[in-house]
């Protein structure tokens, strides 16, 4: 068996991280545009306020905005069929409240997806990752305000009548699950328990009960909009976004078991169960009692959550963690959680466990819960990549790191899983989420910006460029 004939390759980019010109043609301030840089040892931090001198990496990014043209001609060299991007919320809305929408920002994303057109690329349009207007932090600490519903959907009613005629696949929020964890606060909630000037990005102040309240809301407002979707573009096919870190029980003791069965379900389970199934799961009770959570509902939440589940799952799948009761043994780094080291694996730079066989085991698990397409939307390797004196990247590492992927989610569709498509993460450089650096690189195309701020954005293709290159044209057969 192989990959079904219309498999959608392509990459995968966040505005937030990618598109820079943070405040052109009417767009407002974002959360991720009050991030300061950081690096693997050094947390970000989030300001209030806009402090003279520091570096906020978010701004200028590696500047979609005015490299769209290049950056997917680039794209269509590969062969893309998908380009996996995100509209930036305060390009539309720049503080989420206004009663109309801003037209320079809608224009540019007409520019895009008429770019896109052109080469036969289809858009896969996240409409929230990590770009939640801060102005809305500041006015109701986030998604723990249930005004921010109505907000986002009147955003998306806005974006979905524009761009009806070019936008098919849709995903409400990006990793949504970051909610059930402290780092997801002010990233994916945009809540900020804190009114200091400055606030450690990897120790923010943390309220479990607004978070779950938070998530909650975000529930109801995803709901709401693929239910509008439904009703008024048939056409549209609407997807949940998942960091899907899968937990496996460090050994065969029963309380092992029982604990990552736990973390599972709070971590992986939790978000998706409601946005597949369309109800709580039987253990949510469990989950709020533990964090104190009095979860506050409307009437009609309940209905609406049925009312509006998702067509296909999507997720983002980087590394696996173990667990354990055992509290003697060594903890490892990785994508927004920790978890214990894994004694059969190795990891990246960053401490993400490296485990493509993981994905696999993923992709069966999702498959057998929900029994709808799935998406691998995000997957690839942070590493510190040489740009040689001649102009070349030789990024073997990433090109072991993507076919042993591949390998393993071609075993999966063998074992029964329907996939539609694979999307890498960050397939031009593109600005870390979790530190704010440069240097930790995900692309098939360099791009010449580095920590300091500097860099003349010149795009280079990497050796991954012509690998990924061959893959597409080969529908996966070709790794080699
Ligand atoms: C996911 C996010 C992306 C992306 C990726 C890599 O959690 O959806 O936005 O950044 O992780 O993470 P990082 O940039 O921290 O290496």
């Amino acid at each position: 068996m192989a990959f079904r004939s219309d498999f959608l390759w392509g990459g995968a980019t966040a505005a937030n991280q990618y598109e820079g010109a943070w405040d052109v043609d009417g767009k407002g301030p974002s959360c991720s545009d009050m991030c300061t840089n950081g690096s693997h040892t050094q947390s970000k931090r989030i300001t209030r306020e806009f402090e003279e001198g520091t570096l906020y990496p978010s701004r200028e990014a590696t500047d979609f905005y005015h490299h769209y043209k290049e950056d997917i001609a680039l794209f269509a060299e590969m062969g893309f069929k998908v380009f996996r991007m995100s509209i930036n919320w305060t390009r539309i809305f720049p503080t989420g409240m206004e009663e109309e929408p801003n037209e320079a920002g809608l224009a540019f994303y007409d520019r895009v997806f008429d770019e896109c057109a052109k080469y036969g690329i289809e858009p896969l349009v996240t409409i929230s990752h990590y770009e939640m207007p801060f102005a809305l932090t500041k006015a109701y600490n986030g998604w723990a305000g249930r005004e921010c519903i109505d907000l986002f959907v009147r955003y998306c009613e806005v974006i979905f009548e524009r761009y009806k005629d070019k936008v098919k696949y849709w995903l409400t929020f990006n990793e949504i699950n970051c909610g059930t964890m402290p780092m997801g606060n002010f990233l994916s909630l945009g809540i900020l328990n804190s009114d200091e000037p400055s606030v450690s990005f990897n120790e923010q102040p943390d309220i479990p009960a607004l978070r779950y309240q938070g998530l909650h809301h975000q529930f109801v407002a995803s709901a709401k909009v693929v239910k509008l979707a439904h009703e008024k573009y048939p056409q549209f096919k609407m997807g949940n976004m998942i960091a899907f870190m899968a937990v496996y029980p460090y050994s065969c003791n029963p309380d092992d078991q029982l604990e990552a069965q736990k973390q599972m379900r709070n971590m992986n389970w939790y978000c998706s169960d409601v946005m597949v199934r369309g109800e709580y799961p039987s253990y949510a009770k469990q989950i709020w009692k533990e964090n104190q959570v009095e979860l506050r509902m409307e009437p009609g939440d309940l209905e609406i959550l049925k009312e509006g589940t998702v067509d296909f799952y999507t997720f983002s799948y980087y590394m696996t963690n173990c667990a354990s009761v055992d509290p003697t043994l060594e903890q490892t780094e990785g994508n927004l959680s920790l978890g214990l080291k894994n004694p059969y694996l190795k990891a990246s730079d960053w401490g993400w466990q490296i485990d493509p066989k993981g994905l696999r085991y993923v992709l069966n698990a999702i498959y057998d819960r929900y029994r709808i397409p799935l998406m691998v939307v995000e997957n690839g390797l942070g590493a510190k990549d040489v740009l040689e004196p001649d102009g070349s990247i030789h990024d073997s590492y990433r090109i072991d790191y993507m076919r042993s992927h591949i390998e393993e989610m071609k075993k999966a569709v063998d074992e029964g899983v329907d996939l539609m498509g694979y999307t890498p993460w960050g397939c031009i450089d593109l600005v870390s989420a979790s530190t704010g650096e440069m240097a930790k690189r995900y692309g098939m195309i360099y791009v010449e910006k580095y920590d300091d701020g500097t860099g003349s954005l010149a795009r280079r293709r990497k050796d991954s460029f012509g690998w990924y290159k061959k893959v597409i044209a080969s529908n996966g057969e070709d790794l080699d």
